[in-house]
């Protein structure tokens, strides 16, 4: 493993000695007898000792220095796991190796023990995550506020090809070994209710919230380690528990069990994590969860501000907080209620600070996955928050009605409550009113929040709706993950890159070196070695390195058209079997996808591709030149194998769908070619690796809001092209069902009589006659190789430290603080 410089003091008798500590007291083991989860944890808490300190360190330095801040709020934190990470953060690696080899165990292997914390669906908790490392990495003072889950993203099976979930308890009965309990920073959350009008002692009329139950939130701090760097930032994590886990009258009236009620249901709160990606489904715990997370993080926003000795005035200009989607938007009531009810600071003032502190990322147009809550709910659940929104939008229509004089329509577009027979609050439209900026994640996605999502909010903020396009950490996403890769860079660029994405693009001149062609192919050989071996080990599918591995790894949606790989797969089969003429490069597909429970087309399509899979890996007829491999239980730990091993990245989403997309980036840095659509970040990929590069296909946004407008008809494909048809129809019969025709159809009907509505049929041609032009190009390795180093080589852009320097400089405006 390469080394940066070593940013931690190793003493390694000390951290010896502190393993076996933790070995027999914390895990009551002694080291002839200990397991190796056992000696994963006493390892994980060994180390977890020197973040802690440099964590406390960090958060001290900041206060004295009084620097500005930006809190990043967000319901989920992806972040994987992170003793290996942290160990390459701190420069620690290769010590930490030898001082464990020296007690008879093998890094590698322990690293192996921990369970990814998957504290998030997909794109937007795994952001959020690089995000803390680059702002780490760079030491842009901040904060990350999340919340605990007891349950982390379900894990997944599959039984006979159906996707079946499991409870994660990310945390083990041990605990998580580099999570630290601040107990000294709980907070009490106030639930229920009414809100009274009251006198105060100067004879103002006022307003305050007479709460109807508390919860208490407990603080649990993770260490973002900053990378060859001192600074440790704290990922804060609230747990729900109950501040009256006892009923002293009902134990006494002999109710034992009854007794503990309040206990059993603040628990529930931060229980687990709500499986839905790009949609929501309204539930009244989510909405508390919601509330919880805010809550808490506000509070402890204003506690640090104050404890540094700084006034409630000056708090936009030392905090800024960033809302990672409109998950956290109740954040924005809840300080207006701080600062009217509790620091009676008077409506102006108290917006004036509130409007400068909140930022807001828009990360989805799609209308399913915008958030709306019920006023009912959210009146009975938190009712002077409910007044306080009332109040935001009445003066929000005036500037309407200012700017738009009688024009009822454009009101009822913008209003934040939504009128019908149950109002809502539209949770977008509160967050683009009370903010100071709203960025989208890619150029294209930012553009067509300003031209389709929000145009009249564009006209009235001039300014504040912006772009910062999405990025990637190269330590995880290359360094650690690819250590092979990794050494041929830093050989060829020196080894600062990490840090410095920028430098990566020294490697732009070796791309028609052959003898470095040569090299960073075996490269790629070794990691597609790695990923053949796990899957023979997991799986008991045997693959050929010399196939291409061609990839699609990212959540279920139909959005996303796992369905239009699907018939492109069933397209091939169909080909080698009956057109004699027909010859093809071996390929294995890889998939790696959680559907949302309640999803079913998505859990349709996953069930087809495994059925697929069967059929085909074990089919003599087709030569063993087509392999379907659907990996279970997809998560971050996964990703490290699949990125590096990939050739082709399958990135095919229908134009104006996808906002950016990240692992499109991984992919590409890690010397895949893309085959994808116009979307997201794929267009500004294509800016920077040129047209020959990339594999583009497909309708543009505006062909594809033209011919949804023109009247779209999935049948005229499916007559048209007789390969279409074949593929469909093969989803008609037994052929991957045996027995049992039908099974499929779910997929066909959606497609055919459901409309189509994300356009796969449209795009079935073109893709088709994209992936044979991979075909052609893959026989010549050597022109592959050259475009696969330039991907590497030309991604600097989508380095994360390159986004999280933009939101500094464009959004928060912050400056480093070292340590
Ligand atoms: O911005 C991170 C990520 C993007 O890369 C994906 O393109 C986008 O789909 C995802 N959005 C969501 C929205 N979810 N909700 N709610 O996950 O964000």
């Amino acid at each position: 493993m390469p080394k940066n410089g070593q940013t931690q003091q190793f003493d390694k008798a000390a951290f010896q000695a502190a393993v076996e500590k933790h070995l027999t007291t914390t895990y009551a083991s002694t080291a002839d007898t200990a397991t190796a989860r056992s000696w994963y944890l006493a390892m994980g808490k060994a180390l977890a000792e020197i973040s802690t300190g440099n964590l406390l360190a960090t958060e001290k330095n900041l206060a004295e220095q009084k620097a500005r801040s930006v809190n990043y709020l967000s319901l989920e934190f992806l972040i994987g796991r992170l003793t290996g990470n942290n160990l390459i953060s701190m420069g620690l690696y290769e010590n930490v190796a030898d001082a464990m080899e020296e007690m008879g165990q093998n890094l590698t292997d322990l690293l192996e023990e921990e369970r990814d914390p998957a504290l998030g669906n997909g794109g937007l908790g795994r952001l959020a995550a690089c995000f803390m490392d680059s702002l780490a990495a760079q030491e842009y003072p901040a904060v990350g506020y999340g919340l605990h889950y007891e349950y982390g993203l379900f894990r997944q099976s599959f039984v006979d090809g159906r996707q079946v979930e499991a409870p994660d308890a990310w945390r083990g009965l041990e605990g998580y070994p580099w999570e630290v309990l601040r107990p000294e920073l709980n907070q009490e959350v106030s639930l229920y209710g009414h809100v009274e009008a009251y006198t105060d002692e100067n004879g103002v009329e006022c307003r305050r919230w007479v709460p109807g139950m508390t919860v208490e939130g407990v603080a649990w701090d993770l260490p973002i380690v900053g990378y060859d760097n001192k600074s440790v930032y704290p990922l804060r994590l609230w747990e729900c528990r109950s501040n009256a886990p006892f009923s002293l009258s009902r134990f006494n009236d002999g109710d034992y069990v009854g007794a503990q009620y309040s206990a059993l249901e603040a628990g529930n709160v931060t229980k687990v994590l709500y499986p839905n990606d790009n949609h929501e489904q309204g539930k009244a715990l989510r909405l508390m969860q919601q509330y919880f997370h805010c809550a808490c993080s506000v509070a402890d926003i204003l506690r640090r501000h104050e404890a540094a000795g700084n006034s409630i005035e000056s708090l936009s200009e030392l905090e800024t907080i960033q809302l990672n989607d409109t998950h956290p938007t109740i954040a924005i009531p809840e300080l207006m209620r701080i600062l009217l009810d509790e620091y009676k600071l008077g409506w102006d003032k108290a917006w004036e600070i509130s409007s400068k502190t909140f930022a807001y990322t828009n990360h989805t147009l799609l209308p399913e996955a915008l958030e709306t809550w019920s006023e009912a709910l959210i009146q009975q659940m938190l009712p002077r928050h409910m007044e306080i929104i009332f109040e935001i939008n009445h003066r929000f229509m005036k500037l309407v009605e200012q700017t738009w004089p009688g024009n009822n329509e454009v009101k009822r577009k913008l209003s934040i409550i939504q009128e019908g027979p149950q109002r809502m609050v539209r949770m977008a439209n509160l967050c683009v009113v009370s903010t100071y900026a709203v960025n989208g994640v890619a150029a294209l996605h930012s553009e067509l929040v300003k031209r389709d999502l929000f145009p009249e909010f564009n006209e009235l903020f001039p300014g504040r709706l912006t772009n910062v396009t999405n990025g990637v950490t190269p330590r995880r996403w290359i360094k650690y993950c690819n250590p092979g890769l990794s050494t041929l860079i830093s050989e060829k660029v020196g080894d600062d890159w990490p840090a410095n994405l920028e430098k990566i693009a020294g490697l732009e001149k070796f791309a028609d070196d052959e003898a470095f062609q040569k090299r960073y192919m075996a490269v790629k050989k070794e990691n597609k070695q790695r990923l053949a071996d796990w899957v023979q080990e997991n799986m008991g599918i045997e693959l050929d390195t010399d196939a291409i591995f061609d990839i699609q790894i990212k959540r279920l949606h139909e959005y996303k058209r796992q369905h239009l790989n699907l018939l492109n797969i069933l397209a091939l089969y169909h080909r080698l079997l009956n057109d004699p003429t027909f010859d093809m490069h071996p390929r294995v597909f890889f998939f790696g996808a959680k559907a949302a429970p309640g999803y079913a087309l998505a859990k349709d399509i996953i069930f087809a591709i495994n059925k697929v899979a069967e059929k085909v890996n074990n089919d003599p007829r087709l030569g063993g030149k087509l392999k379907v491999v659907f990996i279970p239980d997809y998560r971050v730990s996964l990703a490290e194998i699949l990125f590096p091993a990939a050739d082709v990245s399958e990135q095919i989403s229908t134009a104006g769908k996808e906002a950016s997309g990240t692992g499109n980036m991984k992919f590409a840095m890690n010397g895949a070619l893309t085959i994808g659509t116009m979307d997201g970040a794929n267009v500004e990929m294509r800016e920077e690796v040129g047209d020959e590069n990339i594999f583009i296909f497909g309708l543009l946004v505006d062909e594809v809001l033209k011919l949804k407008q023109e009247g779209y008809d999935p049948y005229r494909y499916y007559h048209a092209d007789s390969l279409l048809r074949a593929a469909l129809d093969l989803l008609e019969t037994d052929e991957f069902t045996p027995g049992n025709p039908g099974q499929l159809a779910a997929i066909r009907h959606n497609l055919l009589d459901g409309g189509d509505p994300y356009l796969v049929l449209a795009d079935f041609a073109d893709y088709v006659k994209t992936q044979e032009k991979i075909d052609a190009e893959y026989r010549d390795q050597k022109t592959w190789a050259r475009k696969a180093i330039l991907n590497t080589a030309l991604m600097s852009k989508f380095s994360s430290d390159r986004s999280i320097r933009d939101y500094a400089n464009n959004i928060w405006k912050l400056e480093p603080v070292s340590l």
